[in-house]
């Protein structure tokens, strides 16, 4: 037979006058053993009361903003457990005394269950853990750190160190914490910002709804960059990024953060190679076509990727096989007033350094004049950026997905190199080689500049 009980505020430790912070349930409301019922608040710790009892509720003895002590009556309950015996899997806990006032018929009351404890902002830096039973030793509890699942490999609430700050219930935390969200990084629509069931389902969905690729997407679980009000600070300009910035950012961003970067750093002897360049540049200047170094590079770049093949490749769409291209197709970052553009110069390998000098030429003047198409920033299979003409010592090219390497060109300088027992002035070219990890090794990547490195000193390797 359905029994009447009362279920009243379990041993709560030193606690006197708790507030209620949050009322989970309704009369009407059927209820499992276990389902939290309400949230208490102390200063130091917020904690949820679960029900001992399944069934379902007959009168609520209490509401947001009550304080309670232990053994107040929260709520009477329709137990429907056959035996009427706690369902609790807590542990063990001190039997209640039913209340002497009583009378002898009087709803049985419910065996205070022990309560699971969630730090809060003004918690110590030894918090207690979540599932620490009240009464037990929470001091020096190490945090819960089992993984969680749902979005992502997020750390736990108890690990974030941001998570205390925010406003959530225990039993909101522990939502968020079964959907893998850091409850920190969810906005409260709550009284004073408090973080609801609903934004914590709300944040999820847009979670879901971003595209892959996009900031925070691919199971990336970044924090949200902080808004600042510079204006506070001091005068300002706002301006308005162009939209090949735009454009060029979203897919730099998505690059960085997708492909395993490394950079290996070269230096190529370019002495003789300069002579050589200059010797031409004479020659073809009354054609009007300049000869820079970065011609000479297109052509060491392609004998590299004939001799490395796996730098001429891509990853398939499902990353498990390397597609290996027999054309060498090679993008050159070029600066534009409204920001960067990597044109591809077509079968680098079929052309010669004068024809490449030519084409250089024409297409940074195109892209320069805003006149360059989609179709001439496609099919790329390695990229050359060269800030030679500016200055720096070296720099972390980001690899242009799907291509699998870039090769970063610094300012050539003249340096005392070491050479049959003397030191000699040699023009220096610095490289910076950026590869995808996942595809080249350390050692694959220091051949290729090393080999760039002999063909760019010695250029009649190129005719080899
Ligand atoms: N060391 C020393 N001098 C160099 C050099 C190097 N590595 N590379 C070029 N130079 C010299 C050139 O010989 C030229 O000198 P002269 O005018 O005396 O002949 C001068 O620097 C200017 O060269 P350039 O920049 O006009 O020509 P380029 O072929 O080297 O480069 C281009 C063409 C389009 C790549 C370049 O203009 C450009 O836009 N570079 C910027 C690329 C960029 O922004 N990369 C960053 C992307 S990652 O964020």
């Amino acid at each position: 037979m359905a029994e009447i009980k009362q279920v009243l505020v379990p041993d709560i430790g030193d606690y006197k006058d708790v507030g209620i912070i949050e009322v989970m349930v309704k009369v009407g409301d059927t209820i499992k053993a276990e389902d939290n019922l309400v949230t208490l608040e102390t200063d130091k710790a917020a904690m949820d009361v679960p029900s001992p009892y399944a069934g379902v509720i007959k009168e609520m003895k209490v509401k947001v903003g009550d304080k309670v002590s232990q053994g107040s009556l929260i709520l009477l309950l329709e137990s429907s457990d056959a035996a009427g015996a706690p369902q609790s899997s807590q542990p063990a806990v001190q039997p209640t005394p039913a209340p002497t006032a009583a009378p002898a018929a009087a709803p049985v009351a419910a065996t205070p269950a022990a309560i699971p404890v969630v730090a809060q902002a003004s918690q110590p830096a030894v918090a207690p853990a979540r599932g620490t039973p009240v009464g037990a030793p929470v001091k020096g509890t190490p945090p819960d750190t089992r993984p969680s699942g749902g979005l992502g490999a997020a750390p736990l609430l108890h690990s974030d160190p941001s998570a205390g700050k925010a406003h959530a219930s225990p039993a909101i935390r522990r939502f968020a914490r079964e959907l893998g969200v850091q409850v920190a990084q969810v906005k409260g629509s709550g009284a004073k910002g408090r973080v609801t069931k609903d934004d914590v389902q709300l944040f999820v969905k847009a979670a879901l709804a971003q595209p892959r690729g996009a900031a925070g997407g691919n199971g990336l679980q970044v924090l949200a960059s902080p808004v600042v009000d510079f204006a506070k600070y001091g005068a300002i300009e706002t301006r308005p990024l162009s939209r090949i910035k735009k454009i060029a950012g979203a897919n730099l961003h998505r690059n960085w953060v997708t492909i395993p970067h490394v950079t290996q750093f070269d230096e190529a002897d370019i002495t003789e190679m300069e002579a050589f360049r200059k010797e031409l540049g004479a020659e073809y200047s009354k054609q009007n076509i300049k000869i820079t170094p970065l011609a000479f590079l297109l052509k060491a770049a392609v004998a590299a990727l004939q001799k490395y093949p796996e730098f001429n490749a891509s990853l398939d769409a499902g990353g498990e096989n390397l597609v290996i291209k027999q054309y060498c197709h090679i993008g050159v970052a070029v600066d534009t007033p409204d920001g960067l553009m990597v044109p591809v110069l077509r079968d680098v390998d079929k052309k010669g350094i004068v024809q490449l000098a030519k084409e250089l030429g024409e297409i940074s003047a195109k892209a320069r004049e805003k006149k360059i198409t989609a179709a001439d920033m496609q099919g790329g299979c390695f990229t050359i950026s060269s800030l030679g003409g500016i200055g720096g010592t070296a720099f972390t090219p980001i690899i242009n997905a799907p291509e699998v390497a870039i090769l970063g060109v610094s300012r050539a300088i003249i340096k005392p190199m070491h050479k049959d027992d003397t030191f000699v002035a040699r023009l220096m070219l610095p490289l910076s080689l950026s590869y995808d990890h996942r595809v080249i090794d350390g050692a694959a990547a220091a051949r290729f500049t090393v080999f760039l490195a002999q063909v760019l000193a010695d250029t009649r390797r190129l005719a080899l």
